[in-house]
């Protein structure tokens, strides 16, 4: 997947392997993703108009919290959690800029139109997510701009 992440309109790479995913910038392959964590897809795109690519991962991790489990939780949280996350490069590898707590129904497939982020679960149905400059926010359902034939 061809994109832009580091903005100097060379053009880099986002790779998925064994789910994982991992980027080659100025020729380089530097480290992605976690091990923890269960890449299904991932892509580029620019979410915030700035001309530099973001990679869009979305993944499975065991715990809706990752390593900051909250103290007053008791017990293991452990289930596998389907998140959505949002990276960037930095200067050196990709970076998490905003990871969502975990979505509440299986996502199939994501894209990225017109300036929002598109999740379809297993069974079909649509959301739509905005960036507002610090994370994706659900997008109020209006049927009528919805209508699929
Ligand atoms: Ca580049
Ligand atoms: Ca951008």
């Amino acid at each position: 997947m061809a994109c832009d992440l580091d903005g100097d309109a060379t053009p880099d790479e986002l790779h998925l392997e064994r789910h994982r995913l991992c980027a080659i910038v100025d020729g380089d392959l530097v480290p992605g993703t976690s091990p923890a964590w269960i890449v299904s897809q991932a892509f580029s795109a620019d979410i915030d108009g700035d001309d530099v690519d973001e990679a869009i991962v979305l993944f499975w991790r065991r715990g809706s919290y990752g390593s900051s489990h909250p103290f007053w939780l008791e017990g293991e949280d452990d289930d596998l959690c389907q998140h959505v996350s949002v990276m960037s490069w930095d200067g050196a590898r990709l970076r998490q800029r905003w990871t969502s707590s975990a979505l509440g129904a299986h996502v199939a497939q994501a894209s990225f139109e017109n300036g929002l982020l598109m999740l379809e679960d297993t069974e079909g149905q649509l959301t739509r997510w905005e960036w507002d400059g610090w994370g994706f926010a659900l997008v109020p359902w209006v049927p009528q701009e919805n209508a699929r034939p």
